[in-house]
């Protein structure tokens, strides 16, 4: 999607529609106030105080059409500088205007545009006149606290776009119009993938039985994976006590990202926003070894955490999350060679989803901001090279983000991109060497004295929640046939005749561990099988007189038109073939 903001000129264009749309609401809603219009990489927005007006999506039309005719009268953007006197006199009447003059810097120019009959303050600069916006779209609208601050009252925000030709606008329409449909959200409603509701709350999706059946496969997959490279899985509350945050500095570093505490007796409990001090507990049961080292302990772990209701997004951004954790415990001299196995096991599980639309980011401390990061220079240093060092053999492409790495240390993220919105992290591996001290870990090294073990914090799903949101974005809802929640869709020709031998096939898929779906409806079989390729269901059987006689199947698969018969026998071993290969 075109990021407008890189073209000066759109960008200009776009400013000066976003104040055409000002424009056009003063006129349809003469109380309008505004505060701030900017341009944005998706366009822009106007921010504006309507009173008692709601608007909705459907009050968008007649805005446009407003704005069409002021466009077509084609006046001049003309552009006037003030003094700070004359610019609180121009805008007495618009407190928001008086607070941002008011916030203004002594040295600061004061300008305002006029188009008509509508003055806006504004740095600019503008196109010459309404006439150049003539190819926009307004896109939806949304709540947005002034300033930004939950504590203030709630504007209105109108998002728009406008492009130099109607080509452009139209391609940029189409492009939206193909992200929606992969939308995770919109997918995972058509395919019962999850739901959620408000009497459970923001950001906290329920997972229903297709949904659960993906997730449960997801689990079984990195689970082998993961015992297979030496991992142990282990279960813990998904609460703690505020006690065990502070001695691991969440309380200090991440309290804003967590829920509120809560008293249970004598005890204050939150509910846990990550699980490494469970698992710096569960590496503190026992006395180690430097033998014993690398010592992996994982968990699906449910976590909650306080994003902002207007960031919560389906699956992908929610409050109530469960991260396909581990925590690696190693010593110093392991460090590399561990953090390699990790990216070597992200890139593995990558392909076998075929997953290529992602970017791996190095996330560095900013060393100035000394409020969110421990202050330890060489450790970060030393973590810091370490890391860029093993990416640096390994020959992947990355980039460097400053200011983006935990509290506790440098990290490793894989960035993607989602059909609608910012980028966010997939999967992330993290060094740490504050963890361990501050749970005061210990190993005996060769010659018998204590030493203190180094934490890699990973997540190869990241959680299985965003996951999840991502796969069904990159698959368009087409799941590979291991994940398909329904796997083969039976469907008798004839419910007289055929019906029996479709159950027969069934039981027989259903004992090779197959999940099908038998539809014995008294429907059409052309209606039938357009449905199963509604729902994405990777095989489809018809099955009539010549399946009967020959004890075979007539498969269709999902996006293809062929038809192919084969025997039951030879079907089933060619399925169970290509899910035990997670194709
Ligand atoms: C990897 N302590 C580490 C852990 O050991 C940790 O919690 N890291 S994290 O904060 O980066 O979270 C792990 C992963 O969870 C992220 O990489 C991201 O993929 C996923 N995640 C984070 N926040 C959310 C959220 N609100 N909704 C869904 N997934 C999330
Ligand atoms: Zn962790």
């Amino acid at each position: 999607m075109q990021n407008i903001k890189e073209d000066e000129k759109l960008s200009v264009l776009n400013h000066s529609c976003a104040h055409l749309l000002a424009q056009a609401v003063k006129h349809l809603y003469p109380e309008a106030k505004f505060w701030v219009g900017p341009v944005i990489e998706e366009g822009f927005y106007y921010d504006m105080d309507l009173g008692d007006k709601k608007l909705t999506e459907e009050d968008l039309p007649a805005i446009e059409k407003e704005m069409k005719k002021i466009s077509k009268d084609g006046k001049r953007i003309i552009r006037k500088e003030l003094s700070r006197e004359e610019a609180l006199d121009m805008f007495k009447d618009d407190p928001y205007k008086i607070d941002l003059i008011n916030n203004m810097e002594d040295d600061t120019v004061i300008s305002a545009y006029t188009q008509g009959d509508f003055t806006d303050l504004c740095r600019g600069p503008h196109v010459e006149t309404v006439k150049e916006c003539k190819y926009f779209k307004l896109l939806k609208v949304s709540g947005a606290y002034y300033k930004g601050d939950a504590k203030n009252q709630m504007l209105q925000r109108v998002y728009g776009v406008c492009f130099k030709t109607e080509e452009d606008l139209n391609a940029y329409l189409k492009e939206l119009e193909e992200a929606k449909e992969r939308d995770h959200r919109r997918i995972g409603k058509n395919l019962g993938i999850f739901m959620t509701h408000d009497l459970v709350g923001k950001g906290m999706p329920l997972w229903l039985p297709n949904g659960a059946l993906v997730r449960k496969e997801l689990e079984n997959y990195i689970y082998r994976k993961e015992q297979a490279l030496g991992y142990k899985h282990v279960y813990t509350p998904c609460v703690g006590t505020v006690d065990l945050y502070k001695t691991s500095g969440h309380w200090d570093h991440y309290k804003e990202n967590m829920f509120p505490s809560m008293k249970v007796d004598d005890e204050e409990f939150v509910l846990r926003p990550m699980n490494c001090p469970h698992h710096m507990l569960v590496y503190a049961n026992e006395l180690h070894s430097y033998r014993d080292l690398p010592i992996r302990i994982g968990e699906f772990a449910t976590d909650f955490r306080y994003e902002a209701s207007g960031a919560v997004k389906g699956l992908e951004r929610v409050r109530c999350m469960c991260q396909n954790d581990a925590h690696l415990f190693v010593r110093p001299d392991q460090i590399g060679e561990e953090f390699k196995k990790v990216v070597e096991l992200i890139l593995d599980v990558y392909k076998d989803f075929g997953l290529k639309n992602y970017k791996f980011r190095l996330s560095l401390r900013d060393p100035e901001d000394k409020e969110k990061y421990f202050d330890d220079d060489e450790m970060w240093n030393n973590a810091e090279n370490k890391l860029r060092e093993v990416l640096t053999e390994f020959g992947i492409p990355f980039y460097e983000a400053i200011g983006e790495a935990a509290f506790y240390g440098p990290k490793l993220d894989v960035e993607v991109k989602p059909a609608v919105g910012p980028e966010v992290t997939l999967s992330t591996c993290q060094l740490d060497f504050l963890l361990p001290r501050r749970f005061e870990l210990s190993y005996i090294d060769n010659e018998g004295n204590k030493q203190i073990p180094v934490v890699i914090h990973r997540a190869i799903f990241g959680t299985f929640d965003r996951f999840t949101a991502f796969l069904l974005e990159e698959t368009k809802g087409v799941l590979p046939t291991w994940l398909s929640p329904v796997q083969v869709n039976v469907i008798p020709v004839n419910n007289t005749y055929h019906l029996e031998y479709a159950r027969s096939v069934v039981d027989a898929l259903k004992e090779s561990g197959l999940r099908v779906n038998l539809d014995e409806r008294e429907e059409k079989l052309g209606y039938k099988m357009r449905e199963s390729q509604t729902n994405k269901i990777p095989y489809t059987l018809v099955l009539g007189d010549k399946e009967k006689e020959s004890d075979s199947v007539n498969y269709r698969k999902y996006g293809s038109e062929e038809q192919v018969s084969i025997s039951l026998k030879e079907f089933i071993k060619t399925i169970k073939e290509e899910i035990n290969n997670h194709k």
